[in-house]
């Protein structure tokens, strides 16, 4: 696929990435909304929330073990946190993502 997203999943696009596994990259929202902004992307290009299945049932557990593990770096626990997927017209990459979002809101998402 030729969304921005891949692109910078096949390192194409020169990114650092906060975290990386098999199935998952991490990096900063380059707009961002929040004092802590992270995207949290699944290397499996899916369109969005619409395009998961049953099949997908281990890469969201990974998805949320690793916000979990976001949440306790980026000290959010006790701050205000929120996990966004934006769908339909409230998508602008059409690339499954989760912002998580911390700290200081300077816009809504
Ligand atoms: P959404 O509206 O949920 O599709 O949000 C897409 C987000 O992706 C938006 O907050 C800006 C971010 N974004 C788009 N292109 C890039 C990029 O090239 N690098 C980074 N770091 N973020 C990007």
């Amino acid at each position: 696929m030729d969304d921005i997203f891949c692109k910078i999943i096949r390192k194409e696009i020169p990114k650092e990435f906060i975290y990386e596994s098999e199935n998952l990259v991490v990096f900063p929202d380059i707009n961002p909304s929040a004092d802590t902004h992270l995207l949290i992307i699944p290397k499996k290009h899916l369109g969005g929330i619409q395009d998961l299945t049953k099949e997908n049932k281990d890469l969201l557990v990974e998805i949320y073990s690793v916000v979990n593990m976001l949440v306790k770096q980026y000290n959010l626990s006790g701050n205000l946190y929120r996990v966004v997927v934006n769908g339909g017209k409230a998508q602008h990459v059409p690339h499954l993502h989760f912002h998580l979002l911390g700290g200081v809101w300077k816009k809504f998402i």
